[in-house]
């Protein structure tokens, strides 16, 4: 799927994405789940070819011809599949998908969100000078969206979000890293503190709970994880170790929808305020973070911005836009509550496996 806009992190620009779909046919309804690894490991270690082949030789033969009840079942029927949580996402989706229609039942209702919209921002890439960073971000005020997010890296940090602070004093502003410090070279981030940030988004390394813990003593900005928390458990090590104060919520890095959801509960009991990640997905795997997200504890805007953001063509009949104010509204129709166009997946279709 081409990008309306190349997307540059800390390990790489892309102009484009391989999106997985996942499609279960069951009781003569057709669930749809997207899996969000992207092509290469710079995000995570599991890549869209990775994911093929844990979903095509692992995953989907335990499920064929199964009675799968629930996510929950389905998490117990995967739990001897180690890690590959994206791949693991992918079908949980399409199972909330197909619950959320044979009862009826929107996936907001399902999941007991209280919210009709959500509260959402922009996650702006790397650009290629500051003066260009600034004209694209100004292009997004424009457009209506009140909390912007910048990538940054080594280099690319403090003078950047200096340029976007000095235009835009009020707007609600972040930063994400995307692992690209150590705690060594982190320190080169302190001038940060004095830029009113909403958050620090992964600093350090996915697996390096402990020294984010040791990072954040020296911020008084929250630092907020995402690559690390890879489970619930992961959220609790995190949370006891106190090494953020804010969790991005992906529910595919925690392996499923209903990972989220309990990373979510914890995060509350804790005290912890949690917002919604995006992984520049389509429409399908951006109605499930729609849902997600009306949850009461999601109390940060969200990295779901309209779909006119990421892909000229998208998937679903439903185009999901800005409201004015600054939130997006949540699918009410049962599971998903989006209708995939056919034709558009066979157009961007890249290859096929039925199981
Ligand atoms: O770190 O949040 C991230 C996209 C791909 C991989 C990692 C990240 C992102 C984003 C995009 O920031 C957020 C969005 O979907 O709009
Ligand atoms: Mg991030």
């Amino acid at each position: 799927m081409p990008l309306v806009s190349h997307f540059e992190t800390s390990f790489g620009r892309i102009f484009e994405r391989d999106c997985i779909l996942v499609e279960i046919q069951s009781e003569g309804l057709t669930g749809w789940g997207e899996c969000v690894a992207d092509r290469d490991p710079g995000y995570s270690y599991e890549t869209s070819g990775t994911a093929w082949h844990i979903l095509k030789d692992f995953i989907v033969p335990l499920l064929v011809g199964q009675q799968v009840t629930d996510a929950h079942d389905f998490q117990y029927r995967v739990a001897n599949i180690r890690g590959h949580h994206l791949a693991k996402a992918g079908v949980e989706m399409a199972l909330w998908d197909l619950l959320g229609q044979r009862e009826k039942k929107s996936l907001r209702e399902l999941f007991g969100g209280q919210r009709g919209s959500v509260p959402v921002g922009v996650s702006v890439g790397l650009q290629d000078t500051p003066e260009i960073l600034l004209e694209t971000v100004s292009k997004y005020i424009e457009d209506g969206y009140r909390r912007v997010k910048l990538k940054i890296k080594p280099g690319r940090d403090v003078g950047d979000t200096q340029v976007v602070r000095r235009a835009f004093p009020h707007i609600q502003l972040q930063v994400d890293a995307n692992s690209a410090y150590t705690l060594e070279t982190a320190p080169a981030l302190l001038p940060l503190d004095d830029f009113d940030l909403l958050l620090i988004e992964q600093p350090l390394f996915d697996d390096d709970t402990w020294d984010h813990a040791r990072l954040q003593k020296l911020f008084k900005t929250p630092i907020c994880l995402d690559e690390s928390i890879v489970s619930p458990r992961h959220a609790r090590y995190a949370l006891e170790m106190q090494a953020c104060r804010i969790v991005n919520i992906k529910p595919a890095r925690c392996g499923g929808l209903s990972q989220g959801l309990e990373v979510h509960d914890l995060c509350e009991q804790a005290g912890i305020p949690v917002w919604c990640g995006g992984m520049l997905e389509t429409n399908i795997g951006r109605a499930s973070n729609l849902a997600l997200a009306s949850l009461p504890n999601f109390s940060l805007p969200a990295d779901i911005s309209a779909s006119a953001r990421y892909y000229h063509e998208d998937l679903t009949e439903e185009t999901f836009s800005l409201n004015p104010d600054s939130t997006i509204s949540v699918p009410e129709k049962p599971g998903l509550g989006v209708t995939v166009i056919r034709s558009r997946v066979e157009k961007f279709t890249l290859a096929r496996v039925v199981v």
